[in-house]
């Protein structure tokens, strides 16, 4: 019998190590509920995970199938189901954030043999593409030219039924805690997600070109929160959205292209976790001020397009990009806050919330050196929500206070035109420096 563990892949559909597994005999799927991350997250996040495992066991069910679960340390859990079932060979799905590789290779140390590694996060494994001379990219652009080329249609199909499996008798399958959410949360699952990409690339994939940037977030799929957790193969996203074609599928899989280009960018610089990719910007000057983060955070600063975003953020663990991009500048760029922790304080919000695309989110809203991003585009608050909001209806949903008018709906804790000559002049000063 070999095992498949499930970690950021809940699926059965287009997975690499599920396919090689049932190439080599009977399978039995294993997911760790692992201390280090769950405790360690929010109940919005862990409840979306819990469903996620839930439906992921029921499609194991319905095709004859048998998931594990356990809870406990991956290095202790996993050698000892292989122990206990004489597993042959353990197949999963790579993944390289920091904690991901410290982990594996634990793993690996506690079974005294190497797993089965296959891609299946990304569409292009990171660490794939390189530049000319060998380095890692940092710029999107020449990333994205070099990602298209390499684009396959390969696709692996769903398995029909599994074999069955001679598990000990009484063999205790393991539960899967409920906790309820603190938000609604969306339909969990596989099916649910396939549903929704078919309903998105019929609906709104043709216009996305034109509709993406609304602060409301109407024109776009909300897929991410299930590729966060591999509950939707992003390459079989990508080739169903090409097979539709235009200008909206175009642009639609350059942003799958920007997904990967954030797994690259971490895999290559773990050390972004923590200082900018740049580490000239950590000499701004930061103002660790808790009040004032404490407003941003709960959508209480007085500038209406941020505490709507804030807000929305809180009551439904899903923000539009270009909202994102808002609230994420204002915080850097006008607020000065130290970004790691509003990074992080920001993804604990998220259903979606991904390190390595949530660490180039900040980066490249805040101008920490990702990409071409010149440090002097600081957004014009009030003209963002006029651009993105005509009407007004977003910022009247989330801040009523507001009527719907982009200014400030009362004084603000920043005086926003000052606040954007202080950034400046610092990040001048930070932009003459060498780069070392
Ligand atoms: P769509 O517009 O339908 O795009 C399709 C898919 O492409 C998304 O589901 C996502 O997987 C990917 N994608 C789109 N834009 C980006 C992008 N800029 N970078 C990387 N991938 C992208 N995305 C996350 O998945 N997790 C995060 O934690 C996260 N944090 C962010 C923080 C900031 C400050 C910013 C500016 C962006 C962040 N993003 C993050 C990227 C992006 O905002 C979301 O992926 C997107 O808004 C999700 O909505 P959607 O699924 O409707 O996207
Ligand atoms: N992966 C696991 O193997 N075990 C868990 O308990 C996980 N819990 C998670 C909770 C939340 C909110 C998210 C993801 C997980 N994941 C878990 C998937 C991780 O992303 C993956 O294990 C990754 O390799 C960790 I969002 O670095």
């Amino acid at each position: 019998m070999n095992l498949v563990w499930h970690r950021a892949d809940l699926r059965l559909h287009d997975h690499p190590a599920l396919d090689a597994a049932l190439r080599a005999g009977p399978v039995l799927g294993l997911v760790v509920l692992d201390p280090n991350i769950l405790q360690n997250t929010t109940l919005r996040r862990r409840a979306w995970f819990y469903r996620n495992v839930t439906a992921l066991r029921q499609a194991y069910a319905r095709r004859g199938g048998v998931l594990l679960v356990r809870a406990g340390l991956p290095w202790e859990v996993v050698s000892r189901v292989v122990a206990e079932l004489g597993v042959q060979q353990v197949y999963a799905v790579r993944n390289s954030t920091p904690y991901a590789r410290f982990r594996d290779a634990k793993v690996e140390q506690a079974l005294g043999r190497a797993v089965r590694w296959l891609p299946g996060q990304y569409i292009l494994e990171p660490g794939t593409l390189r530049k000319p001379d060998g380095s890692p990219y940092t710029v999107f652009t020449p990333f994205s030219k070099r990602w298209w080329a390499a684009l396959e249609p390969t696709l692996l199909e769903a398995p029909q039924r599994f074999l069955p499996l001679n598990l000990p008798p009484g063999y205790e399958l393991g539960s899967i805690p409920q906790e309820q959410s603190d938000v609604p949360l969306p339909p969990a699952g596989e099916e649910a997600a396939l549903g929704r990409l078919e309903a998105f690339v019929q609906a709104k994939l043709p216009a996305y070109h034109q509709t993406r940037d609304g602060l409301a977030g109407e024109g776009v799929s909300r897929l991410s929160y299930y590729f966060t957790l591999g509950v939707l193969s992003p390459r079989l996203a990508a080739q169903r959205a090409l097979r539709r074609g235009g200008e909206g599928a175009q642009k639609w899989v350059n942003e799958l292209c920007w997904r990967d280009f954030s797994g690259d960018l971490l895999y290559h610089r773990p050390g972004m976790l923590t200082q900018a990719f740049d580490p000239r910007w950590e000499a701004l000057p930061w103002n660790d001020d808790a009040e004032l983060f404490e407003a941003w955070l709960s959508g209480q600063t007085g500038i209406p397009v941020v505490d709507a975003g804030m807000r929305e953020l809180r009551a439904t663990g899903f923000l539009s990009n270009r909202a994102r991009m808002v609230v994420a500048q204002f915080a850097v760029k006008l607020a000065l806050l130290p970004w790691p922790k509003c990074e992080r304080a920001f993804r604990d919000l998220l259903l979606d919330g991904d390190n390595a695309s949530n660490l180039q989110g900040w980066h490249w809203a805040g101008g920490l050196g990702v990409d071409a991003a010149p440090y002097f585009r600081v957004f014009n608050l009030v003209a963002q929500a006029e651009a993105h909001d005509p009407g007004g209806a977003w910022l009247r949903r989330w801040v009523p206070e507001s009527g719907g008018r982009p200014q400030p709906y009362r004084r603000p804790w920043l005086d926003l035109e000052q606040a954007r000559r202080r950034y400046l002049a610092a990040a001048e000063k930070v932009a003459k420096q060498k780069r070392s």
